[in-house]
């Protein structure tokens, strides 16, 4: 009997245990980055091309202007807190001078053959504060070994050239893309992150299916209405996504793996001057925000450096004015200050039971239009829905309803002039911690 009780113990345990995923040191560090930056840079900047089919001769990539410090302060200013470089794109040239190929800086004249862009980005961001990622594309069109068992060994040799040259990495960047006619290759990907954890423990890893973090199925900059952190990756694989379903993710997914929102500012991912007209605003960056960022998910933006190796100046304006307004927006929470509530931290929460409203308190009458929430995540994700209503002086008033919470939730409304919010959670997987309230009156750049 005693027995029996003891296995029925065990395994509602384990099943608790099972359906509650948590991220780990890693995941919640780079949640609360919020904001991330893409550089993406090859030959293909100098051919005016999104996808180099490895011909191209290293003699064509000479930025006679580079200036990775350019870039970086240009992405401090913009609130970006990582730089992920293309250090080798689907084309396999390289921007570091890799010992495995001839296919790389080394035979550029950038810098008469002694460039290295990986180091001159990683130093930038080590000088300015910046947390530094690579991006090394398995598919590789000029490498003859792509589509032979001796293309992983090659892989891994570059693999551990950039994790062990260049200082800490925090995150690898591992794109499932490869076109529709290329050679067959059985990718040895269990190899290549046993690898990064060995070297870069601190490290997170991307890809369509994790093993960390997870595409948003999308390179429009929206994660879904709906977002879950959590997915069930059978049948997911690098190259292998469902991209709905990657979008909104799985309230009974059994293994936290976030969502990433890549995009870039530009149509291309490159850049193409003929694309200068086409960059995007800083209220339509704000927008990106408030749908990745807002939505349970993580904003990374490309901002593509030109031929001459700089950011452009449009590119540089948009994105400082883009933290400009956010910070304008959120500086002045308009909730009363509450020890747990409104300290900035994830880990002081208050318990919220569903279907019982908390009343939230503003520093008098205040004209508002923005809502933030945020879930204690260090406990995993709960909350499935909700709704927020105002108390216009007489009765509460129906404001919005929203689903997802999770790392935060951003909700936009026309403004309304209250003294007091009634937040109701419906419903819950598990016992809510909720960690942030926050009330904003957005700038009047974002719209
Ligand atoms: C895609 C690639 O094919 C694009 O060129 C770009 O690098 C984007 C971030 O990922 O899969």
């Amino acid at each position: 009997m005693r027995l029996l009780l003891f296995c029925l113990l065990f395994v509602v345990t384990f099943a608790q245990v099972r359906a509650q995923p948590k991220p780990t040191a890693r995941q919640l560090a780079w949640q609360q980055l919020e904001t991330t930056a893409f550089l993406h840079f090859t030959v293909n900047t100098f051919t005016d091309k999104e996808w180099g089919d490895g011909t191209e001769s290293p003699a064509i990539f000479n930025p006679t202007k580079l200036d990775a410090r350019q870039w970086i302060k240009a992405l401090k200013d913009g609130g970006f807190k990582m730089a992920i470089l293309t250090a080798k794109h689907h084309d396999g040239f390289c921007l570091w001078p890799s010992k495995l190929t001839e296919h790389s800086v080394k035979n550029s004249p950038y810098k008469g053959g002694k460039g290295d862009v990986v180091r001159e980005v990683a130093e930038a961001c080590r000088e300015y504060g910046l947390k530094f990622g690579v991006y090394l594309s398995p598919w590789d069109r000029h490498e003859p070994r792509y589509g032979t068992a001796d293309y992983n060994d090659y892989y891994k040799g570059q693999l551990r050239e950039l994790l062990t040259n260049y200082g800490r990495i925090d995150e690898v960047w591992f794109d499932g893309a490869k076109g529709e006619n290329a050679k067959n290759m059985s990718y040895d990907f269990a190899g290549y992150w046993a690898m990064v954890r060995k070297l870069q423990p601190q490290a997170v890893m991307f890809s369509d299916a994790g093993p960390d973090i997870r595409w948003v199925g999308n390179e429009s900059g929206n994660a879904g209405e709906t977002c879950w952190s959590t997915i069930d990756t059978t049948g997911l694989a690098p190259g292998k996504a469902d991209a709905a379903y990657l979008n909104r993710g799985d309230a009974n997914g059994p293994v936290w793996i976030p969502a990433e929102t890549d995009v870039s500012i530009r149509p291309g991912w490159f850049y193409h001057a003929t694309e200068d007209s086409k960059v995007r605003t800083p209220a339509n960056l704000v927008k990106l925000y408030y749908e990745s960022v807002g939505r349970n998910s993580l904003l990374l933006l490309n901002i593509p450096p030109n031929r001459e190796g700089l950011l452009a100046e449009s590119d540089v304006a948009s994105i400082r004015n883009f933290r400009r307004i956010l910070n304008e927006t959120f500086r002045k929470n308009l909730v009363v200050k509450t020890s747990r509530l409104t300290d900035g931290k994830l880990s002081t929460f208050v318990d919220v039971e569903a279907g019982k409203p908390l009343e939230i308190q503003l520093l008098g009458e205040q004209l508002i239009d923005r809502i933030a929430i945020q879930e204690n995540i260090e406990n995993g994700q709960q909350i499935i829905n909700g709704q927020v209503e105002y108390w216009d002086g007489r009765t509460w008033q129906p404001l919005k309803t929203f689903t997802t919470v999770g790392y935060k939730r951003l909700i936009r409304f026309p403004e309304v002039r209250t003294a007091k919010l009634r937040l109701l959670i419906k419903q819950a997987k598990g016992p809510v911690q909720l960690a942030e309230v926050g009330a904003y009156k957005a700038a009047t750049g974002e719209n």
